[in-house]
């Protein structure tokens, strides 16, 4: 039966081996306090990539100077995913007038001779 005995020390060196590394690697010498550990913030309206690429690294703002929430399409801003858009800007671009808070699109189109819903018809 010598077969089995060199099996069984083996099997006591494998047994060792791992105890050993698994001691390594429970050792709390060797994990970062829960403080030191980065936190992630995850946006739910925004499709996270698994890769990183610019694309979500950064998003785009618009200047809402009326505060209707649609935002000029021609005044942007790149602003990096782990900041909130500053305070005037909103994510949506459409309004065809940002000095009027009436005038965005979805707003219901008045026969005033202007384009209130941003759909380029006055009517
Ligand atoms: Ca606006
Ligand atoms: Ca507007
Ligand atoms: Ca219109």
């Amino acid at each position: 039966m010598k077969k089995t005995s060199k099996t069984g020390f083996a099997s006591f060196l494998l047994f060792m081996a791992i105890s050993c590394t698994k001691e390594n690697l429970n050792s709390p010498s060797n994990l970062a306090a829960p403080s030191q550990l980065p936190t992630l913030s995850l946006n739910p309206n925004v499709t996270y990539q698994t890769s990183p690429s610019v694309d979500s690294l950064y998003y785009t703002v618009y200047r809402d100077v009326d505060g209707d929430t649609w935002g000029n399409g021609s005044v942007s801003r790149t602003i990096p995913s782990s900041q909130p858009p500053p305070p005037g800007s909103v994510t949506r671009k459409g309004d065809c007038n940002d000095n009027n808070n009436a005038i965005h699109p979805g707003a219901p189109e008045v026969v005033n001779g202007v384009d209130d819903n941003c759909d380029g018809d006055t009517k």
